[in-house]
């Protein structure tokens, strides 16, 4: 009907410049983080007059970036319409609220994609707009606002960090060479190495275990630098983290180690040791097995304030992250080699009955060289 045609009409508009908003906030992804990353596209008689996106932590939000772009361009924000892919914040934090920003410089409208669910916001925006005389729009393209920011909402959801598990396989899924002649042979090529380095930027996070360092003895630094460095969390339930280990040195990155009360009480010594060290250590339950309770760790992380941690292996670790169900997003690099028998560490092998299987969503791939990333959403 002719009625319907209108409104449609009317949705097409708001969800074409709020696309274009989503489209702005992507640019901030890997400089903003523990931050989301928004963008705001300004219209006014269905022309933007203004765009912006958060840019870097601790910088002017998306809002404030895009009312400053209409006032570089000389065009009035009086009585415009402002888009913005997350609710405009109404707390004092590192700048002052959006929501005064938006209200002084006389936006009548505001659509909003999502809601803030952060407990400094959590409503609070679209309230005071709404009593200050704005009108507010919300839930225009809420899924993609949502899936950009899935780790911001999931942190605030649940305390916990978001999980990304990230591996390197052949075709045929194997994580490591049989052979030890082959070690220090990479699986994946140089590209997909390097592009590992833009994950860990988005992090407050890396985390491995016992096994990884002392096997490969890493650095698990971000590079190039950052100015935020993310936090090296390694998981040693029986306290065997090797006292050379470069991981202990001092860095820019603090490392973390985290042990069960079983371990820290039995070998007291190594305790001490460690503790003496730049490394910090932290204590969490047991599970079944004796290892660190998966479930425990993240609450602790969540509790320092980590909202995304990358988990780097090795195998061992991933499985555990995948059969607790504790994976949030899956990266993996896989190479074009079938390494059949001379090839080991299936990580696939964390599954063992058809009601544990995985499911996955949101699938992307991208190419690096001859080598495919794929990453996905797990659907829990
Ligand atoms: C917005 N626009 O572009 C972003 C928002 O410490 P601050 O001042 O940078 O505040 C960070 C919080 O603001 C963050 O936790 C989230 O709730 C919100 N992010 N809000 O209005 C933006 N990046
Ligand atoms: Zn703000």
């Amino acid at each position: 009907s002719k009625h319907e045609h209108n409104k449609d009409e009317h949705t097409t508009a708001d969800s074409r410049f709020m696309r274009m908003a989503l489209d702005l906030a992507r640019n901030g992804i890997g400089s903003v983080e523990p931050n989301p990353a928004v963008g705001c596209v300004l219209v006014k008689h269905g022309q933007v007059i203004g765009r912006g996106y958060h840019k870097a932590f601790g910088g002017p939000h998306a809002e404030v970036e895009a009312l400053s772009d209409a006032d570089a361009k000389k065009n009035s924000v009086r009585r415009a319409t402002a888009y913005v892919t997350l609710e405009p914040c109404c707390h004092h934090g590192k700048t002052p609220p959006c929501t005064d920003a938006l209200i002084e410089a006389g936006v009548s409208r505001v659509v909003v994609a999502v809601r803030d669910n952060a407990p400094h916001v959590a409503g609070n925006g679209i309230k005071a707009l709404r009593s200050a005389g704005v009108s507010v729009t919300t839930g225009v393209l809420a899924d993609e606002a949502m899936a950009l920011n899935w780790w911001f909402f999931h942190y605030h959801m649940t305390g916990r960090p978001w999980v990304i598990c990230k591996w390197a396989q052949s075709i045929d899924g194997k994580c490591a060479f049989r052979d030890s002649a082959a070690h220090g042979q990479w699986i994946t090529n140089a590209q997909s190495r390097k592009d590992v380095h833009k994950t860990r930027r988005r992090c407050q996070a890396v985390l491995v275990g016992v096994g990884t360092v002392i096997t490969d003895d890493p650095e698990l630094t971000a590079r190039p630098a950052l100015e935020r460095y993310p936090a090296r969390v390694v998981l040693d339930s029986s306290l065997r983290t090797p006292l050379k280990s470069k991981l202990l040195r001092p860095a820019d990155n603090e490392t973390i180690i985290i042990t069960t009360e079983q371990a820290a009480k039995e070998k007291a010594d190594k305790l001490a040791e460690l503790e003496a060290t730049h490394a910090k250590v932290a204590k969490v339950t047991a599970d079944a097995d004796g290892k660190c309770d998966l479930g425990a760790v993240l609450k602790l992380l969540g509790k320092l304030g980590m909202s995304q941690m990358l988990v780097e292996g090795g195998p061992t670790v991933h499985a555990a992250f995948l059969k607790a169900q504790l994976a949030n997003e899956l990266n993996i690099y896989i190479a074009p080699k079938i390494l059949g028998r001379t090839g080991t560490a299936d990580i696939s092998k964390a599954v063992t009955k058809s009601a544990d299987m995985l499911r996955l969503k949101d699938v992307n791939t991208r190419k690096l060289g001859n080598d495919t990333l794929v990453s996905a959403i797990c659907a829990i």
